[in-house]
């Protein structure tokens, strides 16, 4: 798009005037202040951006920016996503999803979204839990979370998202956190200017159902080390650290898919007609 075209560049003309209705405190709030900080960053006018997502209280999110949206059903948004990106390339497509969403309904769509590289920016605002259905176990809870819903914790090994898109072939890959809206932002503009399938994971605490996640504001830090190109050495970095390292961990140099690679070079109608009896 041209500087020409540019019509808004406040943070706050991203905004619909749909009210949030998380909780007060949910990080979600700061995912989406970060949404709009980065729109405004990038200068790109509301209508060239589509913000698609799930079900859960994370993919709330589209409703809370006057950019074109879907909210969609649980855990196929990035299948939506593709469909969108493949017919309109021209549109800049942000996925917002959960860890429910996202890793365990869609778990197949994440493999396969990093796998064929679209040009999309993929978010997902982990709180460890679902919390839009009050609480149960989510693929990243730890295995000793102890509720009602999971006595004595569910003793199972967490999913490690950022391994898994990196093994996938995710061509950019990094961690956030909700409380620091600021970092947040720029990693997204990173993220969405950086070609191919991009996977930003937010930790957003879900102040509810998670109120121990007050304390990540205490835990996260810097990543010590550098963005790679290497996706190997990413991975074993992620192995060894704790999960609070917020920054760009891996930029991939992968081509990514273009539509066109999947255009039929056949008449269709021809090829209709070869099969009729
Ligand atoms: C097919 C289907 N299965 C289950 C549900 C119920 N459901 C709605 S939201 C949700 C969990 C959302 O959790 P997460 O993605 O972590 O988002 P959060 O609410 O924590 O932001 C579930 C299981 C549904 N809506 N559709
Ligand atoms: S239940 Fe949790 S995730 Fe949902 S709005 Fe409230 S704090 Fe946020």
């Amino acid at each position: 798009m041209s500087i020409a075209e540019v019509r808004t560049c406040r943070p706050a003309d991203y905004r619909s005037d749909v009210k949030p209705v998380w909780c007060p405190g949910c990080g979600d709030h700061h995912v989406l202040l970060s949404f709009t900080r980065a729109f405004a960053e990038l200068g790109e006018a509301p209508e060239n951006i589509a913000v698609i997502s799930g079900i859960g209280c994370s993919s709330r999110i589209p409703a809370y920016t006057n950019c074109y949206g879907f909210h969609g059903v649980h855990g196929r948004s990035l299948a939506l996503a593709a469909g969108l990106k493949v017919t309109r390339p021209d549109l800049t497509v942000i996925v917002a999803s959960g860890d429910g969403d996202g890793y365990s309904i869609g778990g197949n769509h994440f493999l396969h979204a990093c796998r064929r590289n679209l040009d999309m920016t993929y978010v997902v605002m982990d709180n460890r839990v679902y919390g839009m259905t009050k609480g149960q176990p989510s693929p990243t809870t730890e295995p000793d979370f102890d509720t009602a819903l999971s006595p004595g914790g569910t003793g199972l090994s967490p999913f490690h998202p950022l391994v898994i898109a990196l093994a996938s072939g995710a061509n950019f890959v990094a961690r956030a956190f909700s409380g620091d809206h600021k970092g947040t932002a720029s990693i997204l503009v990173e993220a969405i200017r950086h070609p191919g399938f991009s996977f930003v994971e937010v930790l957003s605490p879900c102040v509810t159902f998670r109120p121990d996640e007050r304390e990540w504001k205490t835990q996260v830090r810097p990543a010590p080390v550098e963005a790679t190109d290497d996706p190997g050495r990413a991975a074993r970095r992620l192995m060894s650290d704790d999960g609070f390292n917020i920054g760009i961990l891996y930029r991939g140099a992968r081509r990514p898919y273009r539509p066109e690679f999947g255009r039929s070079r056949v008449d269709l109608n021809e090829l209709e007609r070869e099969f009729e009896l």
